[in-house]
């Protein structure tokens, strides 16, 4: 069966049950992510054969991130490094409203991921490869291992999606913007939001300038979260915008994640351009609704439930 091929670090996830500053919280819940396997876990849950490879420490939140993306019938396959600790993230609740990611991720296990991780035959047998743009800011090896992939991917003809994910405590947007504009050059599919479309290619009046920006380096699909918003789209040379989808967010993080996962999974299926955009705007917002990073994703016959139905079913 066809499967989408993910790489990258996912890190244990540990996050304050109640709001308030986190150096008063009385109680946390241990759980994982990582933009990738989110990607991931968000294809399996549609119905999508994913893979994910990674590198985790030789200890216990390496187990439970990978007992976790298994159990969503992810086919993982993970590294074990002696040397390096598994990464953690700790999320504070602010506010009710307000989140706040912390990492401690430096020099760990999945920052160091090798070419050696990802089997050159997962890639060309692959019918598409997902990439976040966290990896290349993770370290030099890490970033070398995305232009491996990239690489084999292109020489198979295997497609390559690429979801830009700027993370300001990983590296500036002067450095980040260097390494966009390697890679977009080399991949079909863009993800971006505007923010980080703007990191990319400079400022623009509006996202269907920075699609068509981002589109000009060659991506022949280019697509522009706006998170409430909705979405606008280049897509072989067409211009499309995705109405959002009205709900009342409680935790954004993932929603990107999951929003590429819907995306992708009806590309792979051979669906058109605006059943990509809608199930994509479908399972972003199910990912706001709850809080943890993937939980939410939908599976396939839940795509309809939002948008004002009935409360109960039964
Ligand atoms: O996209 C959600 C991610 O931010 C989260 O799951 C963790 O991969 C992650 C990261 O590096 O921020």
């Amino acid at each position: 069966t066809p499967y989408v091929l993910t790489f990258g670090e996912t890190m244990a996830l540990i996050k304050a049950d109640t709001p308030g500053p986190l150096a008063h919280a009385t109680s946390m819940s241990p759980g994982m992510g990582g933009s990738e396997s989110n990607v991931a876990i968000g294809l399996q849950r549609l119905g999508t054969s994913a893979q994910w490879c990674g590198r985790v420490g030789n200890d216990a939140l390496g187990e439970l991130v990978l007992r976790e993306i298994r159990a969503e019938g992810v086919q993982v396959h993970a590294t074990l490094d002696h040397g390096a600790p598994t990464g953690l993230m700790i999320k504070e609740r602010r506010t009710a409203a307000l989140q706040n990611v912390i990492y401690y991720r430096k020099g760990s296990a999945g920052s160091r991921l090798s070419s050696t991780d990802v089997p050159e035959q997962l890639i060309t047998g692959a019918a598409l490869v997902h990439i976040s743009g966290i990896t290349p800011a993770l370290s030099d090896q890490a970033a070398a291992t995305v232009h491996y992939a990239i690489a084999a991917a292109r020489a198979a003809g295997v497609p390559i999606s690429l979801d830009l994910n700027y993370r300001r405590a990983l590296w500036n947007a002067e450095d980040a913007a260097a390494a966009y504009q390697k890679l977009i050059p080399l991949v079909d599919i863009v993800f971006a939001g505007d923010d980080e479309a703007t990191i990319a290619v400079g400022e623009a009046p509006g996202p269907a300038a920075l699609a068509q920006r981002i589109a000009a380096l060659g991506p022949s699909q280019v697509i522009i979260k706006l998170g409430s918003e909705g979405a606008v789209a280049i897509i072989n040379g067409g211009h499309y915008s995705q109405r959002p989808i009205a709900i009342d967010a409680l935790d954004t993080v993932g929603a990107g994640d999951a929003f590429v996962a819907g995306y992708l999974a009806e590309l792979v299926a051979g669906k058109t351009p605006e059943e990509r955009l809608l199930t994509a705007a479908q399972t972003g917002a199910f990912a706001c609704l709850v809080s943890g990073d993937w939980e939410g994703a939908p599976r396939r016959s839940e795509l309809g439930l939002l948008g004002g139905k009935e409360p109960v079913s039964r």
